[in-house]
């Protein structure tokens, strides 16, 4: 019998890292620095920027056979569907601007998904320039530094910039996800650091948003050719669903709750209305009991529980 060639060895199973998300296709990077569009086997893509995938070349694209194991995931989930931000992340930036306003609920929403997923969020408050707005929404953050979240002040402008040396120290050799509302500047950063990428990010974003510069896609960069670091640059989020989470995990995912939980009466009060309950005692304003929990935390706790324990809608 005549043998036949095996298929080519171009079928042959790669690695590849995963550096840019369009619905349902990634690009990838395999280890000689080459990319290509990668698709998924199924209607489904699971692979999210950051992930380690193995890839079968097909024609000058590529199929995903597998995924390798995750160190971690921060995703978010909305009533209706999962929304995967990145995989294997050393650490958050979470991104704010003076302007727009920002959101508490979204911040606090941002950082229980960290914490959920084990991943060390630091909070960026940009556009220090603005100094009367930054001046109000630095002081906005005192609650997150009193409860340990470490914060840094930052400004892009050409002519007052501040905080970049602290921003390269945190982010080197590290991989960071930048993670924050529509218009906080996390392309700013990115442009200001890499400004060799400039050119690309905004080709991207012409060619899909009709001229407007907002993310429309998650991407992965490098920060030099010793490929040790990487930012991921992502879209501004607007909601922020915790679905994931179990009511009765929240508090533990709050620090500044969960610094009280262990002084309990019940070990498994909720914290809303039993007796002798040390979260709800801690609750108040006062400034010279560092430990206290102020009221507005207190009160998206109340209304994050309630809205985690209904049943689901779908
Ligand atoms: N005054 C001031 N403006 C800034 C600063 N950094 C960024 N901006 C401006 O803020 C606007 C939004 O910046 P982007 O970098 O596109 O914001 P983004 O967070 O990437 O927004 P999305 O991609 O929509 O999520 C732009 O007009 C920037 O020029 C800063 O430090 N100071
Ligand atoms: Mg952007
Ligand atoms: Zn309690």
């Amino acid at each position: 019998m005549k043998q036949r060639k095996s298929p080519s060895a171009s079928a042959a199973t790669q690695e590849g890292l995963v550096i840019g998300s369009f619905g349902r296709h990634v690009l990838v990077e395999d280890p000689q620095g080459d990319t290509r569009i990668c698709h998924p086997k199924g209607k489904r893509n699971d692979a999210v920027v950051g992930d380690r995938i193995l890839w079968q070349a097909s024609e000058d694209e590529g199929r995903i056979v597998g995924i390798v194991d995750r160190k971690n995931l921060l995703f978010r989930q909305d009533e209706m569907r999962t929304k995967s931000f990145a995989a294997n992340l050393d650490q958050v930036c979470l991104f704010l601007g003076a302007t727009p306003e920002f959101s508490e609920r979204q911040l606090g929403r941002a950082l229980i998904a960290c914490e959920a997923a084990d991943i060390k969020p630091t909070i960026v408050l940009n556009k220090a320039d603005l100094s009367a707005e930054f001046a109000r929404n630095w002081a906005r953050l005192d609650a997150y530094r009193a409860m340990g979240y470490a914060t840094l002040a930052l400004s892009l402008a050409a002519d007052q910039e501040q905080g970049l040396s602290e921003i390269e120290a945190l982010i080197k050799d590290k991989v960071t996800l930048i993670l924050g509302p529509s218009g906080a500047g996390k392309s700013s950063l990115i442009n200001r650091l890499l400004p060799d990428v400039q050119a690309h990010t905004q080709q991207i974003s012409q060619a899909l948003n009709s001229g407007k510069h907002t993310t429309t896609s998650t991407t992965w960069y490098w920060l030099d050719q010793s490929k040790r670091g990487a930012i991921i640059d992502s879209p501004g989020f607007q909601e922020f669903g915790l679905h994931h989470i179990e009511a009765t995990q929240l508090a533990s995912l709050m620090p500044d709750l969960a610094e009280h939980t262990g002084q309990c009466k019940y070990y498994n009060c909720t914290h809303r209305s039993e007796p002798e309950c040390h979260v709800r005692s801690a609750v108040g304003e006062s400034s010279d009991n560092h430990q206290h929990i102020y009221p507005a935390r207190y009160q998206m706790y109340l209304e994050w529980f309630e809205e985690l324990s209904q049943p689901p809608r779908y």
